[in-house]
């Protein structure tokens, strides 16, 4: 791999976009465990302006002109609906600015790739909502931009990951890298290896559903974690959904679910005390509520019923992801230290463990909303 001078990249990248007004400066920006992400600032006629800059993780996105591609025609489309309903779509969608010849993206000397976007004023994105409100605003952020996106021509969208929430087929690699044991570390690991094969029938439930016709394939967001989502920073309202790399063909449910993975936990995501890590069912149900209520009453009711499962598929999921990249020894999740990988898939199990032991009060719950 090449030695990276990170900044001279973001220079070269800052001088190929349209943006307004004269350079000021740039620095790195967000939690994201994928792309690097950077604030720009410029000036224009005194006031300043602030876009995002990303370098785009190529190792995950081997095609980075289908990612964009999907986002430009998905902005575009939610631009036209904002205006029709009277909104504001310089906020309520992420705009992408082009380059300085019209492109989507831009590849500097290194060969690296890069977009841009207008920053979102007056909004602020968290990584745990501070009270029950913000992860309800969340919630219905997620579902009005399902049923936004409801009428868009899925078959025109890249699966910019194949098999991105193909869970079953996430259980398959985990067994190829365990098989590997690439960075020798499984050994650390066995409860939590034994944690993931205990649950592989389970893997397949919404697999089985869309078989059968009970769970349709929909335009999804399908990284739905709160910091995702721009809340206006005074009225605490959604402001827009951001992130959209991993637009594609998907299931409502699992949008709905890796929300409860990342939201309705009482700690973060990489939290080493797991006396701490627990699964909120207040919060689930909150989520609930909001989510439906921004869907508007496009799911039906099976959907709706399997909700529950997306809950548990998304968190055992993301779990398994982040003990298969331990395995693998970091190769795709950003770590700040050694165990970091470890220590995530602990904080999904306990999370997958707890929605077992309250399986039938989340059951019982959706039910009231279908
Ligand atoms: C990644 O890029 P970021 O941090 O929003 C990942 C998600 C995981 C998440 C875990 C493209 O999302 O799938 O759920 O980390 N995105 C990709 O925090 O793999
Ligand atoms: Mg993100």
């Amino acid at each position: 791999m090449r030695k990276v001078d990170k900044t001279a990249g973001v220079v070269e990248a800052v001088k190929n976009f349209n943006f307004w007004g004269d350079y000021v400066d740039f620095r790195p920006f967000g939690n994201g465990h994928i792309n690097d992400t950077y604030m720009v600032r410029f000036r224009f006629e005194g006031k300043i302006r602030k876009y995002i800059l990303q370098r785009i993780n190529r190792t995950v996105f081997k095609k980075p002109e289908e990612v964009m591609s999907n986002i430009i025609g998905v902005t575009a489309f939610l631009r036209e609906e904002v205006i029709k309903n009277g909104g504001d779509p310089e906020r309520e969608t992420i705009n992408v600015i082009k380059t300085k010849d019209k492109k989507g993206y831009y590849i500097d000397g290194y060969g690296d790739v890069w977009r841009a976007m207008v920053y979102v004023v007056d909004a602020i994105s968290l990584d745990l909502p501070e009270d029950n409100n913000d992860f309800y605003q969340s919630a219905v952020a997620f579902g009005t931009f399902q049923r936004q996106l409801a009428s868009y021509p899925a078959e025109t969208l890249f699966e910019t990951i194949p098999n991105f929430h193909n869970t079953p087929v996430r259980f398959e690699n985990f067994l190829k890298s365990l098989e590997k044991n690439a960075s020798g570390r499984a050994e650390n690991a066995l409860k939590e290896i034994e944690f993931v094969k205990a649950r592989e029938e389970f893997t397949h439930v919404l697999e089985d559903a869309n078989q059968k016709g009970l769970l349709p394939k929909r335009v999804t967001h399908n990284d739905t974690k709160m910091n995702n989502v721009m809340l206006d920073k005074d009225t605490r309202e959604p402001v827009c959904v951001v992130d959209l790399d991993t637009i594609m063909p998907g299931y409502s449910v699992n949008d709905f679910g890796d929300s409860i993975r990342f939201g309705a936990s009482t700690a973060a995501e990489d939290e080493k005390d797991l006396n701490k890590v627990h699964f909120d069912i207040g919060l689930f149900e909150t989520y609930t509520r909001g989510f439906l209520k921004g869907c508007g009453g496009i799911l039906t009711e099976e959907e709706i019923m399997l909700l529950p499962e997306g809950a548990k598929m998304m968190t055992l999921e993301c779990g398994m992801r982040f003990l298969t990249d331990y395995i693998d020894g970091d190769t795709y999740f950003k770590t700040a230290y050694p165990e970091h990988n470890l220590v995530r898939c602990r904080t999904q199990f306990k999370l997958v463990e707890e929605m077992e032991a309250q399986w039938d009060e989340m059951k019982k719950i959706v039910a009231k909303y279908k």
